[in-house]
């Protein structure tokens, strides 16, 4: 494929953006290349710059469950937009939002919105140090909250994937208060709790990871961790930013069954724009600002014209949750058809799937946490990945990210990509 109009953009954005990007996952660090400028999407295919077609398993990092510009978005935006895009007060939407969230998500009685996942996962910690008093956290190897200080201690995702899970840059003052457990081991959460007694306000957790790959919990796990933080007056944090509205209408939690104390949400909520949330007890919300003490705030929180695309998005969830049979039917289907080209090639490399979320891992070895995810051949994911791209199939430039399925994508976007992977996985192996 022929890509010099992004290649071109790229030399001139290296001059001007860090890297020449504005997220660090989307530079093609890990596997090599330069980044694919995209022009246009619509549902499950984007083309970039040089006129290329891809079938998009990346559906902007989560928020593109129905494809690129369903039609019910894009007009909901149009129709915010005809009456102003924002004004730093309160609007009747916002209140529509948080109606509409709380009514989806029993465990979340109220709820605040800001711009970003990170933003939801920061200030999610606030409320719960402000809430207990108490001032560490634990967080799980692996698993990835955003970029605030206090999360990049062995963090996943783009921190993961550029080999810098502990950045440069947060201090050892912030570092001191951010304990690290090992997602799928209770034992290692008891003891830093042993360790700490009566100073931990929260632990947060994927509940399903998706920036180590694709990790599931095991049942004992959450289960555990419930009734630890219970009994311990830990705030549990269910960060849902990537789950969210994605695994079920109520996330991961209503997939599971467990009640969180407070979640943090984002990409799905916004239907595409910049939007985040936090929420859960009403009784831990209240000591936020102006209720309470905890200050947080934000300049385009609750934005009219950011918000028109979240609500359109969750409406249509509350209004269709036959999406989540489709999403597993399609998820199936593919985590199926790969199975079957791995066994075609003898080839045994480890694919976790839960719902539309899947990830291939190239290690024999099954993936259950970081020490185990991180086994994988990286640099035989980015062979992959390149000869995937060349065929038209756009996956996340990164090992350690989950594919993406939408209810845009079809048997024979499915069929594509499968006949892709044959011929991709039979080249690189
Ligand atoms: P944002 O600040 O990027 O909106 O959300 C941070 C975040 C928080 N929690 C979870 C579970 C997340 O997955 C994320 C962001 N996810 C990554 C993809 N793995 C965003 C992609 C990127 O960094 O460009």
């Amino acid at each position: 494929m022929i890509r010099i109009n992004s290649d071109k953009l790229f030399e001139e954005a290296k001059g001007l953006i860090p890297g020449g990007v504005n997220s660090p996952v989307r530079a093609f660090k890990s596997v090599g290349g330069s980044p694919v400028f995209f022009s246009s999407g619509s549902g499950a295919e984007m083309t970039d710059v040089d006129g290329n077609t891809y079938i998009d398993y990346i559906g902007s990092w989560g928020p593109h469950i129905f494809g690129h510009n369903p039609p019910f978005i894009t007009e909901a935006i149009k129709k915010a937009l005809a009456t102003g895009i924002s004004f730093g007060a309160p609007t009747s939407v916002e209140v529509d939002m948080a109606r509409m969230i709380t009514s989806l998500v029993p465990s979340v009685e109220m709820v605040r919105m800001v711009n970003s996942g990170t933003e939801a996962t920061m200030s999610a910690v606030r409320a719960a140090r402000g809430y207990t008093k108490r001032e560490k956290i634990i967080k799980f190897e692996g698993c990835y909250h955003g970029h605030a200080d206090y999360f990049l201690i062995k963090a996943g995702s783009g921190a993961l994937t550029l080999g810098v899970p502990s950045s440069p840059g947060v201090t050892e003052g912030n570092a001191k208060d951010t304990l690290v457990a090992h997602y799928n081991d209770l034992s290692s959460v008891k003891s830093l709790v042993e360790a700490n007694k009566g100073d931990i306000a929260a632990v947060i957790i994927e509940p399903v990871v998706g920036n180590m790959g694709v990790v599931i919990p095991e049942p004992d796990f959450m289960n555990g961790l419930r009734k630890l933080c219970t009994d311990e007056g830990i705030v549990l944090i269910f960060d849902e930013v990537m789950t969210g509205f994605r695994l079920s209408q109520s996330g991961a939690q209503g997939v599971f069954n467990i009640v969180p104390d407070l979640s943090t949400f984002g990409k799905v909520i916004g239907g595409g724009m910049p939007v985040g949330a936090f929420g859960g007890k009403k009784e831990i919300m209240s000591v936020v600002a102006p209720a309470g003490p905890v200050y947080q705030a934000g300049t385009l929180s609750g934005n009219p014209l950011a918000l028109s695309a979240g609500l359109a998005a969750l409406t249509h969830i509350k209004n269709n949750p036959g999406i989540y049979a489709e999403l597993e039917e399609k998820g199936k289907a593919l985590e199926e058809g790969l199975m079957d080209v791995l066994k075609k090639l003898d080839l045994n490399y480890t694919i976790n799937r839960i719902g539309s979320m899947v990830c291939l891992f190239f290690t024999n070895e099954p993936v259950r946490d970081f020490t185990s995810a991180v086994k994988s051949d990286t640099a035989l994911y980015g062979k992959f990945f390149h000869e995937m791209l060349n065929r038209g199939i756009y996956l996340p430039p990164a090992q350690f990210e989950a594919y993406f399925i939408s209810t845009a994508h079809t048997g024979e976007h499915l069929e594509s990509t499968l006949r892709a992977a044959y011929e991709s996985l039979s080249k690189v192996s």
